[in-house]
């Protein structure tokens, strides 16, 4: 489904007068501070973020799963969410897929859809955390650094796979997350398990295209419960270092132990030109996968100071990060939990780009913490949500994505086209 360009225009009418006022006097308060709003809003647009197949589905835990209605259940439905994601805010110009779960059956249908959506195809997902019902040998007791050469060759095989499904859509990168580790001291030899992991991803490395990026994504425990062969930043960096210039650590905020700090691995990656990837989510106790910035919007604001720093940087040679949401939702309508993460990401951004980064040196030269912090919270405590609907206006998205979606009944019509009862795939 695509909505109505007039509709959405409708509904921001409404709101119009009133969204003219908040903007018009954050435009006068920054501009005072020597801030041109236009540059932010120019530098908002830009900002894409990619969605992936999995998060468009109700998700649920080991427990159970409620699904809602309306849910895509097919590679075209999922273009067309993420795409309907677009039109409101004007910040999901990108879809990442997962195989085997969106084996595309008409590559240059599939591609034209994507395009017609405003959508390209960021990076690939490998699979080799379940086996699936086809599969020959088991990833039970590992993949990549399985004892067995046989399965580790099984797992290889199919990230070239996926490379070459990703390679046909018009992606540039293959994300590898491992779910190898042991639940059981004495289980797994850790060095072992590292080398057999390090020469499974060589093999991967030289099967990517040259102009193929490889991430490699860290977490420090679940589904094993004792260890976890890529287990933090260090041995992701590891492994990226070893593999190559095009290999890169991949960051996933909810894939940390509690109270790590996380801007500070940020910072140190992107100062060494090797963090490629960034999966966006919020967590209290573990991978809880929640919505963005709902539980710790500081963290999140300063998670984002240091990557700006490090995209400003002129003595970085890091890459420009591929960003993506990585939560899934077991309660709410997996739209409105996905536009409520673009948002919260966004104002994160938004806030960073604010800060004085001149004075906020000078006070740490000056060994001066609290006017540090003056900076930066002066930054974090400005109200930015009319600068994002704002640059939303510009793009003819809509002024308030939520309140557009539920006013023209999205839901509604999509449980109409596609019934009650659909699985999304993958789930
Ligand atoms: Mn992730």
């Amino acid at each position: 489904m695509r909505i109505d360009k007039q509709k959405i225009k409708e509904v921001n009418d409404q709101a119009l007068s009133e969204h003219r006022e908040s903007f018009g006097h954050l435009s006068s308060v920054l501009g005072k501070k020597g801030i041109d709003v236009n540059v932010l809003v120019e530098k908002l647009k830009e900002f894409q973020v990619a969605v992936p197949s999995w998060a468009l589905g109700t998700g649920g835990t080991r427990f159970g799963r409620f699904s809602g209605g309306g849910e895509p259940g097919t590679l075209e439905d999922k273009i067309s969410d993420v795409g309907l994601l677009h039109q409101l805010s004007q910040s999901a110009g990108a879809i990442s897929l997962h195989i085997p779960w969106d084996i595309p059956n008409d590559v240059q249908a599939i591609k034209e859809l994507a395009a017609s959506h405003g959508l390209i195809f960021d990076a690939v997902n490998s699979n080799t955390f379940q086996d699936q019902p086809d599969q020959e040998l088991s990833y039970k007791f590992g993949s990549l650094c399985h004892a067995d050469k046989k399965v580790r060759d099984q797992a290889v095989k199919h990230n070239l796979e996926v490379i070459k499904y990703g390679d046909a859509l018009g992606s540039k990168s293959l994300t590898v997350w491992l779910a190898d580790g042991s639940s059981f001291p004495g289980q797994l030899n850790f060095k072992k398990a590292f080398q057999r992991t390090l020469e499974s991803l060589q093999e991967i490395y030289a099967g990517m295209p040259e102009d193929w990026k490889l991430f490699v994504e860290y977490k420090p425990y679940e589904p094993n419960f004792y260890s976890t062969v890529i287990q933090d930043w260090g041995t992701s960096h590891m492994l990226a270092d070893k593999l190559g210039d095009r290999a890169y650590s991949l960051v996933d905020l909810g894939h940390h132990l509690p109270n790590t700090n996380i801007e500070q691995i940020v910072a140190t990656l992107m100062m060494v030109g090797k963090l490629g990837g960034f999966h966006f989510n919020d967590s209290k106790y573990g991978d809880d996968d929640v919505t963005v910035g709902s539980l710790k919007p500081y963290q999140l604001f300063l998670i984002f100071n240091e990557l700006v720093d490090g995209m400003e940087d002129p003595s970085s040679n890091n890459p420009y990060p591929a960003w993506m949401i990585d939560a899934s939702h077991n309660l709410k309508d997996p739209l409105e939990d996905l536009l409520q993460s673009l948002e919260a990401i966004k104002l994160a951004y938004a806030q960073a780009l604010l800060v004085d980064r001149d004075a906020l040196e000078e006070a740490r030269e000056n060994n001066d913490p609290a006017l540090a912090q003056e900076i930066l919270q002066a930054a974090y405590r400005t109200d930015v949500r009319s600068l994002l609907a704002e640059a939303r206006l510009q793009a003819d998205g809509a002024l308030d994505p939520i309140a557009a979606y539920r006013k023209l009944n999205v839901r509604k019509e999509l449980i109409a086209q596609r019934g009650e009862k659909v699985i999304s795939t993958g789930l």
